[in-house]
């Protein structure tokens, strides 16, 4: 069997990665996929969210909390270098299931995922050829040309970290409008109606830097197509499906392993 495709979810704290990630194996199980969930953050508290494998089994947050006498920033820290320590077992973990597609929700918060050293280790050991970096864009930053700019540094920072493919997702768009959604892909799309929603967005714009921003922007997060999506209202999911297939199969479909078929 190949190898399962292996999608990690990061974003800034409430960007709707544990929501997504609920939505979307919904989605590809009902599309015939097999896919199982793996959570890598030790302090997940969605009810909904019921991963396969959870890295709560091995560090728990409150633990950490009391065993080294942290508070629950220091505690994330530490628990992101734990989690390292313990990842071959989470390998074993998941290597119990056959699937096509492992679903990995990461820290809350994306520093701990993007510049933690450990973060590198466990993306490593976990995976192989077949995996992306799917990083979500929330609509309450994405709305203003600023905070679009400053998340796409941030995503770039991710790409440039990990070096894997990666897919930007415009996540929640169910609370944008239309237009809404439509100005932000075009900021994507097109530096130059970025840099001047950026500039007219300042009271004071400090032009040469934002310039330079956007100019590094261009360069560094060529964005292959911000995919808007909303586990809400359950839509974008398909649109997301098909850019996680040009990554793993360049542009082929694979076939269901027990979909039903048509005939
Ligand atoms: N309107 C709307 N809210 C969402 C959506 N996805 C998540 N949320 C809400 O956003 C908040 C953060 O979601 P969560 O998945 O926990 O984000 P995480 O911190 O990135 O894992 C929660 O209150 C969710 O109910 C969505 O597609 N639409
Ligand atoms: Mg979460």
């Amino acid at each position: 069997m190949e190898e399962p495709g292996t999608v990690y979810f990061t974003g800034t704290a409430g960007a709707g990665k544990t929501s997504f990630v609920v939505a979307y194996r919904d989605w590809l199980q009902a599309a015939g996929y097999d896919v199982i969930t793996l959570n890598l953050d030790p302090g997940n508290e969605v009810a909904e969210f019921e991963p396969d494998v959870d890295i709560r089994e091995w560090v728990r947050l409150p633990e950490v909390m009391s065993e080294y006498n942290l508070g629950p920033n220091g505690a994330q820290v530490a628990a992101a270098d734990l989690i390292a320590i313990k990842i071959f077992e989470v390998r074993q973990a998941l290597e119990e299931f056959r699937t096509d597609y492992i679903l990995v929700d990461t820290p809350g918060q994306v520093e701990l995922f993007a510049f933690r050293e450990s973060s590198k280790a466990i993306v490593e050991a976990l995976s192989a050829d077949r995996s992306l970096i799917a990083f979500l864009f929330d609509p309450a930053l994405s709305r203003s040309a600023s905070g679009f700019a400053a998340l796409l540094l941030l995503s770039a920072t991710v790409e440039f970290r990990f070096r894997l493919p990666m897919l930007n997702v415009l996540s929640k768009s169910d609370v944008l409008t239309e237009a809404q959604v439509g100005e932000i892909l075009r900021w994507g799309e097109e530096p130059g109606a970025l840099y001047d929603a950026v500039t007219s967005d300042l009271p004071t714009p400090d032009l040469a830097l934002s310039a330079e921003l956007v100019r590094a922007l261009d360069t560094l997060a060529p964005l292959g197509g911000l995919v808007p999506t909303s586990s809400r209202s359950k839509t974008g999911l398909e649109d997301f499906y098909r850019a996680n297939q040009r990554v793993f199969a360049g542009g082929e479909d694979l076939e269901p392993s027990h979909a039903p078929t048509s005939e």
